[in-house]
């Protein structure tokens, strides 16, 4: 059980369990107390879920989808991993577009960046809020290679030949990245470092780690997950889990 302090800034609702699981630390130590506070913590977490039930998003729809539990932290899950080296990432847009172009790390800095504040939703059931996420828009790639007009989906490609597609409406949104920054801190390699992609409004598999290349197409192309019985479009509050 970790006891590092949350971080009240971003969850001020935390502030009271850590109280209580502190007080009951220092009242009565031990192992049989430390289990208690593995117990609080889930109730800390429950208060978050809690509260996110009762929030409403930007555009009206409930911040945590049905089904979903929040977590603190990103859960690492899987994947068959990159080389996890910013000197040798090449990411190359392709596809339907008037000047396909391929940057290093160097030039995808050159871009114009942003940082958004964005909700994650996993199909296990774990969802992590208010991440800030930093990158270039892959709206921004788009115009920049000059996407042509009967695009329609992006399908992300990653290391080891890895792809998730998306349709072009969650793929430019606002808040859809290509990302080297969470709160700060660069990725772990078992979270797709040096680069990742980042859908945030479908399921979190189609984040692509370790991302290779984005391309833009016409026709869909599912991806690894979607050709092994989960759901091509994988919408969280329409619950789109499974095939
Ligand atoms: N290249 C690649 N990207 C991937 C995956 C993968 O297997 N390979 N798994 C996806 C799945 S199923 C999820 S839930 C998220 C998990 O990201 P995390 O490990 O950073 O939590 O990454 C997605 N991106
Ligand atoms: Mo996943």
């Amino acid at each position: 059980m970790s006891s590092r302090r949350p971080d009240f800034d971003r969850y001020p609702e935390l502030q009271r369990s850590w109280d209580r699981r502190n007080f009951i630390k220092s009242a009565a130590v031990g192992a049989t107390m430390m289990a208690a506070g593995g117990a609080l913590l889930r109730i800390a977490t429950d208060d978050l879920t809690k509260s996110a039930r009762a929030e409403k998003r930007a555009d009206g729809r409930v911040r945590l989808p049905p089904g979903q539990r929040v977590l603190e932290f990103l859960r690492p899950m899987g994947g068959d991993e990159g080389d996890g080296d910013a000197r040798t990432f090449k990411l190359k847009v392709h596809g339907l577009v008037k000047t396909p172009f391929e940057v290093d790390y160097a030039g995808l800095l050159k871009l114009p960046q942003v940082t958004k504040q964005a909700d994650v939703h996993c199909v296990t059931g774990w969802t992590m809020l208010g991440g800030l996420w930093k990158g270039v828009q892959i709206s921004a790639l788009a115009e920049l290679a000059g996407m042509k007009s009967e695009a329609r989906y992006v399908i992300f490609e990653s290391a080891h030949g890895f792809t998730s597609n998306a349709p072009l409406k969650e793929a430019t949104a606002d808040d859809a990245l290509i990302t080297y920054r969470l709160n700060g801190k660069p990725f772990a390699l078992e979270h797709g470092a040096p680069v990742r992609g980042l859908v945030p409004d479908l399921y979190f598999w189609k984040s692509a780690k370790w991302i290779t290349g984005v391309k833009f197409v016409k026709d869909d192309e599912p991806g690894y997950w979607e050709v092994r019985g989960y759901n091509n479009h994988a919408d969280p509050w329409k619950e789109q889990r499974y095939a």
